[in-house]
């Protein structure tokens, strides 16, 4: 018997597909609907591990059902190559970034290429690439001009190991991401993008995608919205108004104190010159070395430091004292609030430890004494005549009008959402294409001008600069406005950019002239289907999200979501565990690709549980998938090619049996497959289809096998291409993926019912035709609706249901 050899197999349909450019797809419409699937592009730092094979195998699938069904299927690929692992190596090694990335982008190439991954290859870029930067620079530009990329002073996290500034979200448990040092905090000048001013709308349209809730929910959350008031308490002393933020103007009579920031720029000003100014500075000095999460902690002891001096409060006149505290961060809101101790619970803290006034002013009931801090709802009390007794829900509605009336507040919408830092002190990234004159300020890079090209530089360590301001020849330059001397912007941009618009670039790769061509990417954007990491769900997501808006309100693109929908895949772990280098139980994928070959390992990721779960790797596993698909390949083999049929009537029952398995599988996979992830179930089926054919084997007829087993081939070939072209040739002399997805016969597939018999006391009054595989619930459904059941149920009481599954349905009635 001969042996399934996918050493022989894979690289013979990989040459056809590489020869004939397969999977390439033009930009014109040529009558079949156009459908975009993307994975998430990778990070190209060594080699592919099983995550990469999972996501591409995954989209792989869908790509290939889709063309199937006789869609323009557009599956493009390129490699998110900017960023600190590269540049980290190269501080160790003294190898170049682009030369490590070379390696690592060519290694993911040939691995593609093995797994036959059908790509269309014409559409490949890397981010680090001038032709595709050149681009990033430009739509940076765009977003400079409309005010949307602006530089400010600002308290920033700076990874005193990278030596870099990181995001809000780089910062994880007051460290960083990359390398878990702790964070410190630095004011420095920094470039933003405005993503704040999308928030509203970032927010909104999550309801007109098909993303899995709790993606949702993590961008809701992370956007943050709290609609309150902006109050504005005046500080008598120095004559400063200062607005806080509240969810609660409802309680604005139970504020007995007021907090400001350490950050807040004000606090020192306040201190200067008194006897308050030493405890303060020390106290800021303390507070800057803890994390968000430390300061914002609920349960941590509540520490501060009077300021002094007083803010009167605007509902009553009252002076109250100023306090900074660690507690309340700069970022939110306005950096100062106003501290109600009877009804929240961090104020209530705050005035216990240093023995401030706590005033009740919300009750559950007129007259009940809740035990403080009260945070529920209830009837205002101590507050003032007109307000007293109402529920409070209705006097925050009026105390709001009331001061908006006398220009002391208004209703404020606060996200918890922050501009988006971009300018790292790196070198491996796309420069920032702005100049700075002392004549003109801060002038942009004429497009025509652009690339800003990254300079070579030998020295990548940052200083706590940029490693670009070194590079003084490529530093020093003229202005594009005054031809005056003038100096690059050194600080180059955080990776995410380069990732928040490439699926745009995909459309029009090639396009000298502009980012894209609008024509084109609106025939293919949004992406119908995007499969990544949940990792992501937050940033990139949200980063790709916000580009898209803001480039669709510059009229350069007809959509403002990316991506309509996103699949989100599980981990693949060993004995329950995360792979990782310190655990030692990493396995790659190319120890399973040389083994067993590339369909082996693509179908075992797809076949060992639900895709959206993490699943445990076995090598048993793995084992079993293979025999499958050499029982499989040896079926097609014997078989080879002649004429395939489905049986007459009056055939064979062997022939009836495998023709309706067939029939079977082709609607269970194409229903698991279809707008579905189910493709472990989908291989099951095609693995039950090959053992019918196998049980049939020398009962049914060569046509009818023949038919089943190109069938086989032809359902599994999204998951396993090569296998699944191979079988399909040798049965039909065809190419199975110029075939159309074949469409079950409805004839044929296997009718699973029984008659039900529906009795009412016990008296069969109904027979019901019911599948065989229908629930309790749903036989009971059946009986009651049937004609003759109904008629004898007629208002009366039903005191019991029996059923008896494949038989009958009892209804007892009084
Ligand atoms: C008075 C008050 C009374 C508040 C009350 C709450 C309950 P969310 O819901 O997350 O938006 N706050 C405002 N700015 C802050 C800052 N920069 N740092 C720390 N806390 C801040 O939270 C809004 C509430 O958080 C605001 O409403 C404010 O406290 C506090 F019974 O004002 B509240
Ligand atoms: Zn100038």
């Amino acid at each position: 018997e001969l042996r399934y050899e996918p050493k022989a197999i894979e690289p013979k349909w990989q040459q056809v597909w590489a020869d004939e450019h397969t999977w390439e797809v033009s930009n014109e419409d040529d009558g079949r609907p156009p459908y975009y699937v993307l994975e998430m592009l990778p990070y190209p730092s060594g080699e592919p591990h099983m995550g990469h094979m999972k996501n591409y195998a995954l989209g792989d699938a869908v790509a290939h059902f889709n063309r199937r069904i006789g869609r323009r299927v557009l599956h493009p690929m390129g490699y998110d190559a900017f960023g600190l692992p590269a540049e980290n190596n190269a501080i160790r090694t003294g190898v170049h970034p682009r030369d490590a990335t070379a390696e690592s982008i060519a290694s993911f190439q040939r691995q593609f290429r093995e797994w036959g991954i059908s790509i269309d290859w014409t559409r490949e870029f890397g981010t680090h690439e001038p032709r595709y930067y050149r681009w990033t620079q430009w739509l940076f530009l765009q977003l400079y001009e409309r005010g949307l990329a602006y530089r400010k002073e600002a308290a920033v996290n700076w990874c005193p190991n990278d030596q870099t500034v990181l995001a809000n979200e780089q910062v994880v448990d007051g460290h960083c991401e990359r390398c878990g040092f702790e964070v410190e905090v630095r004011q420095l000048v920094q470039w933003f993008f405005a993503i704040t001013r999308y928030a509203d709308r970032l927010l909104a349209d999550l309801d007109t995608i098909q993303w899995p809730e709790h993606v949702k929910t993590m961008q809701r959350n992370w956007i943050g919205r709290s609609e309150g008031a902006e109050v504005t308490f005046r500080n008598d002393d120095v004559g400063i108004d200062y607005e806080v933020f509240t969810t609660r103007p409802d309680t604005l009579f139970g504020a007995t104190f007021f907090v400001m920031a350490p950050e807040h720029p004000d606090v020192l000003k306040l201190v200067e010159g008194t006897d308050r100014e030493q405890a303060v500075r020390d106290y800021i000095n303390h507070a800057l070395t803890e994390s968000k999460e430390e300061r914002g902690d609920g349960d941590k002891a509540k520490t501060g430091v009077a300021l002094g001096r007083t803010v009167r409060n605007p509902v009553n006149g009252e002076e109250i004292p100023m306090y900074v505290a660690d507690y309340v961060l700069m970022e939110y809101g306005t950096g100062a609030i106003m501290a109600v101790p009877g009804h929240d619970a961090r104020d209530h803290a705050f005035a216990t430890a240093y023995d401030l006034p706590i005033r009740r002013v919300i009750a559950s009931e007129p007259g009940v004494e809740d035990e403080l801090p009260y945070t529920g709802d209830g009837v205002l009390v101590n507050s003032a005549p007109q307000f007293d007794g109402k529920p409070n829900r209705a006097a925050l509605e009026e105390i709001v009008a009331w001061l908006h009336g006398d220009g002391k507040g208004q209703r404020s919408i606060n996200y918890r959402l922050r501009d988006w830092l971009v300018s790292r002190q790196r070198y491996w990234g796309c420069p920032i294409p702005i100049v700075y004159c002392d004549d003109c300020g801060a002038v942009p890079v004429p497009a025509a001008d652009l690339p800003v090209e990254l300079p070579d530089v030998t020295e990548y360590k940052p200083r706590g600069r940029s490693p670009l301001a070194a590079a003084e020849e490529w530093v020093n330059t003229t202005c594009p406005r005054c031809g005056g001397a003038a100096r690059r912007e050194t600080d180059t941009m955080d990776t995410f950019v380069d990732s928040s618009w490439y699926f745009l670039r995909y459309t029009d790769a090639n396009n000298d002239e502009a980012a894209w061509d609008r024509t084109v990417a609106d025939r293919w954007m949004p992406v119908d289907q995007y499969i990544g990491g949940v990792e992501h769900a937050i940033l990139h997501l949200l980063y790709a999200r916000f580009f898209t808006k803001a480039f669709a309100d510059m009229g350069l693109l007809g959509s403002d979501e990316p991506f309509q929908a996103l699949f989100t895949q599980g981990m693949i772990t060993r004995d329950g565990a995360k792979m990782s280098k310190s655990k030692g139980n990493v396995i790659s994928p190319s120890t399973y690709v040389d083994r067993y070959g590339a369909d082996t390992a693509r179908c075992y990721i797809l076949f060992i549980g639900p895709p959206d779960q993490d699943a445990d790797w076995s090598d048993e596993g793995v084992e079993g998938v293979h025999r499958f698909l050499a029982r499989l390949w040896r079926l097609g083999d014997e078989l080879g090619a002649g004429s395939c049929d489905s049986p007459a009537a009056g055939s064979l029952s062997a022939d009836v049996a495998v023709a309706r398995k067939a029939h079977w599988a082709i609607e269970k996979v194409t229903n698991d497959v279809s707008g579905r992830f189910a493709f472990n179930t989908a291989i099951s089926a095609v693995m039950e289809l090959v053992n019918e054919c196998y049980r049939h084997r020398e009962s049914a007829s060569p046509e009818v096998l023949r038919f089943a087993c190109a069938t086989a081939a032809s359902l599994v070939f999204p998951f396993a291409p090569h296998v699944g072209s191979e079988v399909y040739e040798l049965t039909t002399g065809r190419r199975v993926w110029e075939e159309p997805w074949p469409v079950a016969d409805p004839a044929l597939l296997e009718a699973d019912t029984f008659q039900l018999v529906a009795q009412v006391n016990g008296k069969v009054r109904d027979r019901i035709t019911a599948p065989s595989d229908a629930s309790k619930e749903r036989l009971e459904e059946l009986a009651r609706a049937a004609p003759n059941v109904l008629a004898h149920l007629d208002g009366r009481d039903v005191v019991k249901v029996i059923v008896v599954p494949g038989k009958l349905v009892n209804i007892v009635v009084r």
